[in-house]
């Protein structure tokens, strides 16, 4: 059953994988409408990970600094719809975890290529920290860092591979995490990487 990882944080292991394949369909579509790119930082630095979005917001970043925003700079155009797939895994997952009624306005759509990394952060962007983000793991397993309210809190680390979905919730909203540099490996789901979705109620 759900497994606390820490106090607001639900590991469901394997949820995902009975909808894999309409996943995969489903990110499809929506990176043929919003190309994965490398995104630059506000102090210059190109991300390391490729993202996409879909839902009525979108993260973005560039050099002015981070912001949701309904269009897609690359396009002018707004980011695709949120796939039925994808809302209703989200909204299950969510409830699993306590939280009824989660419905998205945003997901951030993450690959990582091996070497790729993510630098310890706060996910704090977001209008209300009371609402849960939900991620989805696709693909080659990572190891995620899982810190505290604060950057130099030790962080634990956490496998997560094809098909986790972790709710992260209450405290654990705030804490810092990221992720190590994948490893090179090969997985049916995508060729050489992992896939990470991440669902927000942003607006
Ligand atoms: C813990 N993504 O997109 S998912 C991100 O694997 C992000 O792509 C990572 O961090 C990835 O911002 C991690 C797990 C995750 C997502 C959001 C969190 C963990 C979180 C927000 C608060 C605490
Ligand atoms: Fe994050």
């Amino acid at each position: 059953g759900p497994l606390p990882l820490a106090p607001g944080a639900v590991v469901l292991r394997r949820f995902a994988r009975p909808y894999d394949g309409a996943l995969l369909d489903a990110v499809r579509e929506v990176i043929a409408q919003a190309p994965l790119r490398h995104m630059v930082t506000p102090g210059g630095l190109r991300m390391s990970v490729a993202m996409a979005n879909c839902g009525d917001l979108g993260w973005v970043s560039d050099r002015t600094g981070y912001r949701y925003d309904r269009l897609d700079p690359e396009s002018g155009k707004p980011w695709p719809r949120l796939p039925d797939v994808f809302r209703r895994l989200a909204a299950e997952a969510a409830s699993r975890a306590g939280f009824e009624g989660f419905v998205p306005d945003a997901c951030l759509v993450n690959r990582y290529e091996p070497g790729t990394r993510l630098s310890m952060h706060q996910d704090r962007d977001e209008r209300d920290f009371s609402q849960p983000i939900v991620s989805v793991s696709l693909g080659l397993s990572a190891v995620f860092l899982f810190g505290g309210p604060k950057r130099s809190d030790m962080a634990r680390r956490v496998p997560l591979d094809h098909g986790d979905v972790v709710v992260w919730g209450g405290p654990a909203r705030l804490h810092y995490h990221g992720v190590l540099p994948l490893k090179e490996g090969a997985h049916p789901f995508w060729d050489g990487c992992r896939i990470n979705l991440t669902f927000r109620k942003a607006g």
